[in-house]
Parts: structure tokens; C-alpha cells; sequence
């Protein structure tokens, strides 16, 4: 059986969250148009009778400047320690002097696949171009063009994979699909909300944390709450006489009522807690280490 740690490394809005969710066939990790949505190592497992992999998708690469992303960046080294294999993702439109340094500078001793995403929205000239560019780069052992987005050729895809990975025993029970807690992407489908609905700096200064997990008879009762960093921000999700407070939950509720598969009750309630990016004990309550 081939086993091992298959992990995702990109900047932000590569589309590696994309990626992981269409390689799972199940929406584990949020998605947005916006940058720096992911903020956690998410772990999603795929096993069959001839391999295990345990894929992680990982916070987009940056430069931390507080304390929050210093935390999402300790995520990415962690994946970076423990990979087989490396998927080095990037955004085909975006930059590719800029990714090559980056993913230079990752220093890889493993295997790693460069994988160009979102050829949908290039001609076939981009892309030759593209892949000539990245052709014999030494983190390149092979590349890979895909468009997570409208759907990927699987089957292909963990071909390539396959090759570099070696022969083990599995970590994990064979029906496991992640190491995360249901609260914790219940929470994360409230965050996807808000950076949907808000603009800005509201869904950066912006964390939620489900307080309450309760399976009643009928149905799962949840508290959550939201955590902003100012009382304008506070005013803002909740909008004019509420609105968009409710507008957040009645999206958040349809998107976990999906992944639970169950009737929910949503209650949020938004704090303000100052500073909380910047200060260990908030970040520690609220999930991130
Ligand atoms: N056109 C197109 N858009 C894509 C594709 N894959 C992802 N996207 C979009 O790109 C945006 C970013 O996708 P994410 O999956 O959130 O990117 P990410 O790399 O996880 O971003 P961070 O979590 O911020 O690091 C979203 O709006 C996606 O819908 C693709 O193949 N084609
Ligand atoms: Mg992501």
C-alpha cells in the first residue's frame, strides 16, 4: 500500500483550498476570492485498498506581520517538515518570477509536483509558455496544469502522485476524512461567510469559534461566536437594523445544515475583543497555536 503526507504550499489564492476540496470530493476547506482565507493546516485523507494520502492544505505563503499570521505561517512549516510529497501550487496568472524564487526558497528535500492552476482562464500559448518556464526548475520533477475549479482529472492527477510515494502502513482508519473537529469547520463555514459578505479589513480582523455543539432531537443547536476587533466592525457585521447579521447566518446555517446533514438552529453573537490578532491568550482561545 502506498502511504504518505501529500502537502499543498502556494501564495495565497492559488487555489489550494480548491484543490484539496476537489481531491476529496467534499468541501472540507473554505474558498474565496479574497487572499488569505485559510488560516490552518487542514488535513483531508483519501484511502482506498492501494494507498492512503493524507493531503494538507495550507495557509498561502507570506511574510507574517502580526502575531495571526505568524501562527497560519507556523502551519505551512509544519506541513513542510512532515511532506512525502510537495504539490507547489500556483495561480497561472499570477507572477512566475515570483513563485520560482518563492518556491526556491522553500528548500524542498522531498519530491515535489509544480502544479499550474486555473488554466481555464488562459489560451493554450500562456500555457505552453508557462510550462516551459517552469520546465526543468529543480523543484519541478514534474508538472502538472489543472483547473481545480472546474473539476480535475482525479484519477491522473494521484498518478503522479502515486510515483513518488513510498510503501507503508496507513496512520489513520480507513473512514477518516480528516484529524479536525466538526466544530471546527462549523466555525470555519461561519469565517467563509464573512468574507463573503464583508469587504476590507472586516474579514482580517475577523475570527469565529463555536461555543455550543448541541444534537437535540430534531436537530443541532450551535453557538458561535464572532470575534471583531473594534465596536465599528461590531456595528458593521450586524448592519442596519440587523440585517447583516441575519443575512450571515441564514448562509452560514444552509452551509452546515449541508455538511451535517441535519436540521440546525445557528445562534451568533459578535465580541469585541482588541487586539486579538496580537495577543497569545485570544489566539489560543480561538484555535490557532
Ligand atoms: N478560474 C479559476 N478560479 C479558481 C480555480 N481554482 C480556484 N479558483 C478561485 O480562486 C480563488 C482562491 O481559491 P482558494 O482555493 O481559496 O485559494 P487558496 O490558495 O486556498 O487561498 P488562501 O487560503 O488564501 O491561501 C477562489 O475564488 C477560487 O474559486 C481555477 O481552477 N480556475
Ligand atoms: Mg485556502
Amino acid at each position: 500500500m502506498k502511504v504518505g503526507f501529500v502537502n499543498i504550499f502556494g501564495k495565497p489564492n492559488a487555489g489550494k483550498s480548491t484543490l484539496l476540496n476537489a481531491l476529496l470530493g467534499e468541501k472540507l476547506a473554505i474558498v474565496s476570492p479574497k487572499v488569505q482565507t485559510t488560516r490552518h493546516r487542514i488535513k483531508g485523507i483519501l484511502t482506498t485498498s492501494d494507498y492512503q494520502l493524507i493531503f494538507s492544505d495550507t495557509p498561502g505563503i507570506i511574510d507574517p506581520k502580526y502575531k495571526l499570521q505568524e501562527k497560519m505561517m507556523l502551519g505551512v512549516k509544519s506541513a513542510l517538515e512532515d511532506a512525502d510529497v510537495a504539490l507547489l501550487m500556483l495561480d497561472i496568472k499570477d507572477n512566475w518570477e515570483e513563485n520560482d524564487t518563492l518556491f526556491s526558497s522553500l528548500k524542498l528535500k522531498v519530491p515535489s509536483i509544480l502544479v499550474l492552476n486555473k488554466i481555464d482562464i488562459v489560451d493554450t500559448v500562456k500555457l505552453e509558455e508557462a510550462k516551459k518556464f517552469f520546465e526543468g526548475k529543480p523543484y519541478a520533477k514534474k508538472i502538472v496544469t489543472i483547473s481545480a475549479q472546474s473539476g480535475i482529472n482525479k484519477k491522473n492527477f494521484l498518478k503522479s502522485v502515486l510515483e513518488f510515494l513510498p510503501d507503508g502502513e496507513p496512520f489513520f482508519e480507513e473512514d477518516q476524512l480528516t484529524d479536525l473537529s466538526t466544530r471546527f469547520f462549523v466555525a470555519e463555514m461561519v469565517r467563509e461567510k464573512v468574507f463573503e459578505l464583508f469587504a476590507d479589513e472586516i474579514p482580517y480582523h475577523t475570527t469565529v469559534i463555536v461555543t455550543a455543539f448541541q444534537e437535540k432531537q430534531t436537530l443541532i443547536k450551535i453557538s458561535a461566536d464572532i470575534i471583531v476587533q473594534r465596536e465599528s466592525q461590531k456595528a458593521i457585521l450586524i448592519g442596519n437594523k440587523g440585517e447583516m447579521i441575519k443575512k450571515l447566518g441564514t448562509m452560514a446555517r444552509a452551509e452546515i445544515e449541508k455538511f451535517l446533514d441535519s436540521k440546525v438552529f445557528l445562534e451568533l453573537f459578535i465580541k469585541v475583543r482588541p487586539k486579538w490578532r496580537d495577543t497569545d491568550l485570544f489566539l489560543k482561545e480561538y484555535g490557532y497555536f
